[in-house]
This record gives structure tokens, sequence and C-alpha cells, in this order.
């Protein structure tokens, strides 16, 4: 009963900010996102019948704490919906720097979901897992496809139409995206914490969900199309109402760091300059970058001369999840 499966980090160019139900992690908001090549995870899940409890080691060390509290009431799912009592080993590998801002949640879920769904003898399809794993993190949904991915928040109250579905695999464009780093320490309110709060408190909140279907919408289209410039400015804006709501929060908060502003106006001067280049930002101070693989010297250049980036990490679409 063991097995080992690899899945990599996502995006969101539509963000997911906010939930209508924290226990079965159900969001306002269909999300969409690109899965990225170079950062995944790798989990082998061993369950054996003499285990009297679950066991999770990550990069090596093993974990007690939070990390541990999630991963084991995880797997408490994957016991119920395979109807079996039986305890494991998680050994799990992350080649995501998560100082960069890459959500290692991501990845670390939807390689668990995909090991140990497999290990205990469930057979699951892609909408299966995608459905699973959304219990571990909201976004490692999107994880179990490459390329384009788009997270169905679904209608149901039991969340069974709630995952994500392909929308064009890695190999349908070469699209790019840096991973601008700027701080490595740990950001003062987690994401679930922040949207969380937004939701409750921003009055801004009902615009930016009014905003969605369109940003959807045009997105989609332009990936299609190959439409780099539709596809940027509908993300770099998108990305950009998510952060506004959590200025009308209460108490109001903000990720951003006076580098992000810097970074954020280096994007627009490649644009002055006639690079296509857009930025987006997750729930933490650190910028991703998209742009084409003709300008990655060029946006590379003029990301690191900005000050305050620490270092600038350069990735591909990536693959969907996969066994080992
Ligand atoms: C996203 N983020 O779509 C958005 C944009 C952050 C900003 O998904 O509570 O770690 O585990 O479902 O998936 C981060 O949230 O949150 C996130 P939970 P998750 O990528």
């Amino acid at each position: 009963m063991k097995a080992t499966a690899k899945a990599h980090t996502n995006i969101a160019l539509i963000k997911y900010w906010g939930k209508r139900n924290e226990e079965l992690i159900l969001p306002t908001n269909n999300s969409l996102s690109l899965t990225l090549d170079g950062f995944y995870t790798t989990t082998t899940v061993d369950f054996q019948e003499d285990l009297k409890a679950d066991s999770f080691e990550l990069n090596g060390i093993p974990e007690q704490g939070e990390a541990y509290k999630r991963v084991t009431a995880f797997l408490e799912l994957v016991r119920k919906m395979a109807g079996k009592e039986v305890y494991a080993h998680v050994a799990s590998d992350n080649q995501v720097p998560t100082a960069a801002g890459f959500a290692s949640s991501a990845s670390g879920f939807a390689a668990l979901a995909a090991a140990a769904s497999k290990a205990i003898g469930l057979d699951l399809d892609d909408k299966e897992l995608s459905r699973l794993t959304r219990r571990g993190s909201g976004s490692s949904s999107r994880s179990i496809y490459g390329g384009f991915a788009e997270w169905q928040m679904g209608e149901k109250k039991d969340g069974s139409d709630s995952y994500a579905v392909p929308i064009a695999d890695e190999n349908h464009w070469d699209i790019r995206m840096a991973g601008v780093v700027l701080t490595s320490e740990m950001k003062k309110i987690s994401s679930r914490a922040g949207m969380r709060r937004t939701v409750e408190t921003s009055p801004f909140y009902e615009g930016w969900l009014k905003s969605i279907p369109e940003d959807l919408t045009g997105i989609k289209e332009a990936i299609q199309e190959k439409n780099f410039i539709q596809v940027g400015e509908i993300a770099e804006a998108n990305c950009l109402k998510m952060h506004a709501t959590s200025l009308g929060a209460k108490p109001p908060f903000t990720y951003w760091l006076d580098s992000t502003i810097r970074v954020m106006r280096q994007v627009q001067k490649m644009r002055e300059q006639g690079i296509p280049a857009y930025f987006t930002i997750d729930a933490g101070p650190n910028v991703k970058v998209l742009y084409l693989p003709e300008h990655e010297a060029e946006v590379e250049r003029m990301l690191r001369e900005v000050p305050g980036v620490t270092d600038v990490i350069l990735s591909k679409p990536g693959p969907g999840v996969s066994y080992l």
C-alpha cells in the first residue's frame, strides 16, 4: 500500500480569494491558473497495518506542528473515502522556493492526494482527484492539470461540483513567468486569514465578485487565441482588484512592500519600452511577471536592477500530476 506522486505548483491569473464554506473549502468564484515547470513536490505515502499514527517528513525532517495536522486531517478524509482504518508514513520532497512566494501548498496537497489515494487503493480520475485535493488547500485543485486550468466553484452545498478542469495543456503555448523575490520573511497575515477578513468586512468584495465572469471569459478566449496582451491585461487587472479588496477590509491590510510597487512600476516601464510584460501578485509581497520567451533576457535584466530584488526565478508551463 505504497505510492509516489509528483505535482507542480500553479500561479493564478484569475485569483481565488474567499470561501463560501471553510470546512469543505468551497470558493466564492471560479479561478484560473498556470501550472509551472521546475517547482514541484514529490510525495510517497506508505500505509502500513501495524502503524498506530501517521507520520510526516518534509525534506527529510519530521514535522509535528501545523503542517503535520493538515496532512493527517487530509489522510483522515482519504481513509474515510476508502473505508479503511490504516495509518501512513508520508515523505515529501519540496522543490518549491516558498521564499519566492510560489505556493507550496498547491503542489504539496496535489501530490499528497494523488499518492495517498493510489496507495490506499482508490482509483480516482482527474476530476475526483481535483475534488479531493481541494479539501487540503483550494489552489491545489488546479495543480492536477498541466498548463492552464480553471477551478469551477460549483453550486452544490456538498462541494461535489467544485473541482478544476483543464483549459489548455503545457504544450499549447510557451508563455513564461518570472518569480521576483523581494523577501523571504513569512507574511503576517496568512492567505486563509486574509481572505476570510476580506469576505467578512470589505465593502469592495461584492464588486470583486461581480467582475470575475467577464475576466474569465476574456482570458479563456485569449489563451485559446494565444493573445498575450489580452491575457496579461486581464491577469494584471484581476490581481489589482483582488489586492484592492484587502484595502477595504476592517482592519485594512496589504501584502505589498515598497519594493513590490517598484517592481510593478518596472513592469510598466518595460511596456513603455515595447516589451509586453504583465505582473500578478498573490497573498504576499513577491511579484510574478508574465512575458514571452523572446523577451526573457531583457525582462530578467530589468527585474534584477530594481532595488530590493534578491532573486529572479524563470519558469515555463509545467505538467499535471504524475505517478513515479
Ligand atoms: C490563488 N491564493 O488563486 C490565490 C490568490 C492566494 C492569492 O490560493 O485556504 O493556500 O488552503 O484554500 O489555496 C492561496 O490560498 O488557501 C491562494 P486555502 P490557498 O492562488
